[in-house]
């Protein structure tokens, strides 16, 4: 018998507490008032991606590679401001060596155990809007400094359902092993 296998779209992701969205929900209506039009991420799609995998069918594989990592609790702190790569609009986090030490780590034990990843070099953001158009104007927006303490971290699946994309999450890894 021939067997099939369901490829997942998957990404290793931090989950941002209510504090933080509320933050960049304030961003984006800012931004909605300046009259930007896009597609605005969704509040509870709201996340910082570490490692972007892609279609790959062994979930259980990437949790046990996730599973690998030793690292303590850190805190995250947006950057207040909003930066973009083209017509994507962004939130920035504040320098923070312990994230980057993190992904670091994460990107090795996925390298070493042959999961493919995007490799192109950590830029962390969190995407408050694509396609936008309409208003250049968002360098003088300030965003809330808002701060959390990240005690976990997660694999995600994207779903495109009717009103876009859809993250559910598939397992979360603690970090609280040093
Ligand atoms: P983002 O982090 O800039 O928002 C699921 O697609 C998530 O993975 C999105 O949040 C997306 O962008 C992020 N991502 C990172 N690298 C990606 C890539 N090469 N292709 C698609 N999504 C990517």
């Amino acid at each position: 018998m021939v067997g099939f296998f369901v490829f997942m779209r998957l990404f290793i992701a931090i989950r941002l507490d209510d504090n933080i969205k509320r933050a960049l929900t304030d961003a984006q209506n800012e931004l909605r008032q300046r009259s930007f039009k896009g597609r605005f991420t969704d509040i509870n799609n709201m996340h910082l991606t570490l490692a972007f995998i892609g279609e790959y069918n062994e979930p259980e594989k990437v949790l046990e590679v996730m599973d690998k990592v030793r690292y303590g609790q850190f805190s995250l702190t947006l950057g207040g401001y909003i930066g973009n790569f083209g017509n994507l609009l962004w939130a920035g986090i504040e320098k923070e060596p312990r994230l980057e030490a993190l992904v670091k780590q994460l990107r090795h034990y996925l390298s070493t155990e042959q999961i493919p990843f995007d490799r192109k070099s950590f830029n962390p953001h969190i995407t408050l809007m694509r396609n936008a158009s309409g208003n250049t104007g968002f360098a003088d927006i300030e965003v809330d400094k808002a701060s959390m303490t990240v005690g976990s971290f997660s694999l995600m699946r994207s779903d495109f359902g009717k009103h876009g994309a859809v993250y559910t999450e598939i397992g979360s890894v603690e970090l609280n092993r040093l």
